[in-house]
């Protein structure tokens, strides 16, 4: 009998002291529900710090304060109608942030996820809770996604942690070439006996002589008047040498036309009317010899 309850004594005992010792265990025992503490990513999950650097902020974030039990004692508040971007691998995320009671917590914040709008969350509330589950979501095709955490008031927004399938990561954006910025004003360009002007809508007008093509207009004839060379869009700057002009595209593709005896522009013939492509992936072009 005695031995019986030293038993249940040292059981009951060993209970308490868990509950005392490992009280995470009880909170991730249950299944985490948006709107409540998620000190922990749970089983299946991982979790990413906000100090990550894949994680992008727009806008300064600014160091919340030590103290107030943050996942790893760190979160960034994003101030203004800016938002936070970042891309992960996986079937789904949880955005981990930062209720107060306070009017300067933003009430509106819409998360994105690939360009379409998943649902939006508040931070504002009656107290205070750290590593708060302020939204998730789930069942994502198990790929790549962008994420767009992105507020609309003028307030703050914590981000703390975010968590993520076990199976993915955080990844890098795709590396896409900077697009070159269209003109805001227009250029005139004198070149041997024609003339040529970029306007502000990336297109190009040119007239004078025409003996080799380099008006580019798709004949031989010369102009008086200024005409509009077409389907050449999307120009950021022209270079033009002796009846021959080229021309750099905001997607990165240089075109050229006029006289081509000497075969800079390819095998496309010595007289070139109108613009063909014969470079990409360029960022500048100059003519200065
Ligand atoms: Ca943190």
């Amino acid at each position: 009998m005695v031995k019986k309850k030293s038993i249940l004594l040292m059981a009951l005992s060993f209970i308490v002291l868990s509950i005392l010792v490992f009280p995470s265990f009880a909170q991730t025992a249950k299944a985490a529900t948006v709107g409540g503490q998620l000190t922990a990513p749970e089983p299946g999950w991982k979790r990413f710090d906000d100090h990550n650097p894949l994680i992008k902020y727009n806008g300064t974030p600014l160091n919340q304060n030590s103290g107030q039990g943050l996942y790893n004692d760190t979160g960034y508040g994003v101030s203004g109608k800016n938002s936070v971007e970042f891309y992960f691998t996986g079937t789904k995320m949880r955005f981990i942030g930062a209720n107060y009671n306070n009017r300067n917590a933003s009430a509106n914040i819409e998360v994105y996820i690939d360009g379409s709008l998943k649902g939006s969350f508040s931070q504002y509330s009656s107290s205070f809770i750290a590593q708060v589950l302020n939204f998730e979501v789930t069942g994502l095709s198990d790929a790549k996604h962008k994420v767009k955490v992105q507020s609309n008031d003028e307030g703050l927004f914590v981000i703390d942690a975010i968590d993520i399938s076990e199976t993915g990561d955080l990844v890098a954006p795709d590396v896409t070439p900077t697009p070159n910025p269209t003109p805001t004003t227009t250029k005139l360009f004198v070149g041997e006996n024609s003339m040529y002007l970029l306007d502000a809508n990336g297109e190009v007008w040119s007239w004078g002589s025409n003996d080799y093509g380099q008006l580019g207009l798709g004949d031989t004839t010369k102009r008086t008047v200024k005409t509009k060379i077409p389907g050449l869009t999307g120009v950021t700057d022209i270079v033009v040498k002796d009846n021959f002009v080229i021309a750099l595209k905001s997607d990165g593709k240089v075109y050229g036309w006029g006289n081509n005896t000497s075969g800079v522009l390819g095998a496309v013939g010595e007289i070139v009317k109108q613009p063909v492509n014969f470079e990409n992936n360029i960022t500048a072009i100059d003519g200065t010899n």
